[in-house]
């Protein structure tokens, strides 16, 4: 019989363990001090600003979107048919990427698995793959990293945490069901072997990629997902690699990127976004080109380009990187209404480029009526929503010693005094998504 000192002892140490392991979940990569390849990697990753976002697996071949599995309630028996007839005869790397480059997009983050846990590339880990579960029996991720080192793209890895297939991810998450799996599976076996083998080959057989794009810790929010363990894999592996969780919470620490989800920094539309945004981090926000990440043959509810740019703008206004998303048909194919758009953006781009490469967030709060970008001596203003010939602007601290537009280079009017900056708009062009006027600033 434990004496009642006894049992407060165990007690208390009950209590500190379950602290320290809460810290640990919360803590992530505590001691993670980012090197100097990664802080560069970083900056680069925020002068790219244009991503394309590529939703692509067996799940495809079906048409209704990347959760078929889950909507549908299938069983495992039911969806381990569907790899039978996925077939892409079509799919060429170099057209993937010159679309991508044609519309002034910098890198690319692509699905190496989704929330099916099919593995899109060719894993040791486990069978539930590409190369050995469909008659295609290729790697394409193999074939996209070569043809991205070749055309200049960098390649970031989505990788869902949550797995619908895999009895190892055990206690299941909120979105699980009954499809088959037994009532019991090794939780730890499932990060520490399944997950992070598969990470493993992911920065190892595919040369320099961009990050791994995590998804799905949302799915077992209380859970310890081992985080510490597997971001400083990553960080060892490849320290430029950038982490980018999509786990709509305030960033953790060896996390290297805070992206939102359909919704600019900040702004939670979408109803599952954290409101905090990082001061430190590089920014990002994801959106799709229609309704659907993944192939849905129903939905042609496309987004215009002008619609596009107008995302971009503002996502470059509030200091973020927009990942624009595509969902390929599942003979390799992209659907022309994704192609006509980006190349319509990528002609925009050339001409409004400089506006937003390389610039961060401009000094003026973004507004109904715009937003501002800045690079060296250069504030961009860019005005998306206003009509009357005069702007009115909160003050700016630096002096203002010329102001044009930026196609064409015609001066604008401008006063500016400590109360703020009044512009006379040229008039709005019909066909201009943006009036961005080049405000050069005198270097203190
Ligand atoms: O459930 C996924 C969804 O299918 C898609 O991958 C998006 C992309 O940001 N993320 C998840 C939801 O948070």
């Amino acid at each position: 019989m434990p004496s009642s000192r006894q049992i407060i002892n165990y007690a208390i140490s009950f209590i500190l363990l379950g602290s320290f392991l809460s810290s640990q979940r919360l803590h992530a990569q505590s001691d993670y001090q980012p090197p100097p390849e990664n802080l560069q990697a970083r900056r680069e990753f925020q002068d790219m600003k244009f991503g394309m976002f590529i939703h692509w697996g067996v799940y495809s071949v079906l048409g209704d979107g990347e959760w078929i599995f889950h909507n549908r309630k299938l069983t495992l028996d039911e969806y381990n048919r569907l790899p039978l007839f996925f077939d892409p005869e079509k799919f060429d790397a170099p057209t993937w990427v010159a679309l991508a480059k044609s519309a002034g997009m910098k890198y690319i983050t692509i699905t190496s698995r989704h929330h099916d846990g099919f593995a899109m590339f060719d894993s040791k880990v486990s069978d539930w793959n590409i190369v050995q579960r469909t008659p295609y029996k290729k790697d394409p991720l193999k074939m996209l990293a070569d043809e991205c080192h070749r055309q200049g793209i960098k390649l970031f890895f989505y990788y869902s945490q949550l797995d619908w297939h895999n009895p190892d991810y055990y206690p299941r998450g909120v979105t699980s069901w009954d499809n088959g799996r037994p009532d019991h599976g090794d939780w730890n076996a499932y990060l520490d072997t399944y997950m992070d083998g598969q990470l493993t080959e992911l920065l190892t057989n595919y040369g320099a990629i961009g990050g791994i794009w995590f998804d799905g810790m949302w799915d077992k929010p209380d859970t310890d997902w081992h985080l510490s363990k597997t971001y400083a894999l990553i960080h060892k592996l490849q320290p430029s690699a950038l982490i980018i969780p999509n786990h709509h919470q305030t960033p953790k620490p060896g996390e290297d990127v805070q992206t939102f989800e359909r919704d600019l920094p900040g702004q939670n539309t979408a109803g599952f976004n954290t409101k905090y945004v990082s001061t430190q981090l590089p920014l990002e926000m994801s959106d799709t080109l229609n309704e659907n990440w993944g192939f849905n043959i129903g939905d042609s509810n496309y987004k215009s380009a002008a619609e596009v740019e107008r995302r971009l703008v503002r996502a470059a206004g509030n200091n973020s990187n927009l990942l624009m998303n595509i969902g390929p048909y599942p003979n390799g194919e992209i659907d022309p209404q994704f192609v006509t758009r980006l190349h319509a953006v990528g002609e925009w781009l050339a001409k409004y480029g400089d506006s937003i490469y390389g610039t961060r967030g401009g000094p003026i709060p973004p507004g109904d009526w715009g937003v501002t970008t800045q690079k060296d001596d250069k504030i961009y203003l860019h005005v998306l929503n206003w009509n009357a010939p005069l702007l009115a602007l909160p003050p700016i601290t630096k002096k203002i010693t010329a102001a044009r537009s930026l196609l064409g280079g015609a001066s604008v009017e401008l006063t500016q005094n400590p109360n703020g900056v009044i512009l006379h708009l040229p008039a709005v062009k019909s066909d201009e998504t943006d009036r961005v006027i080049v405000l050069t600033t005198a270097t203190p």
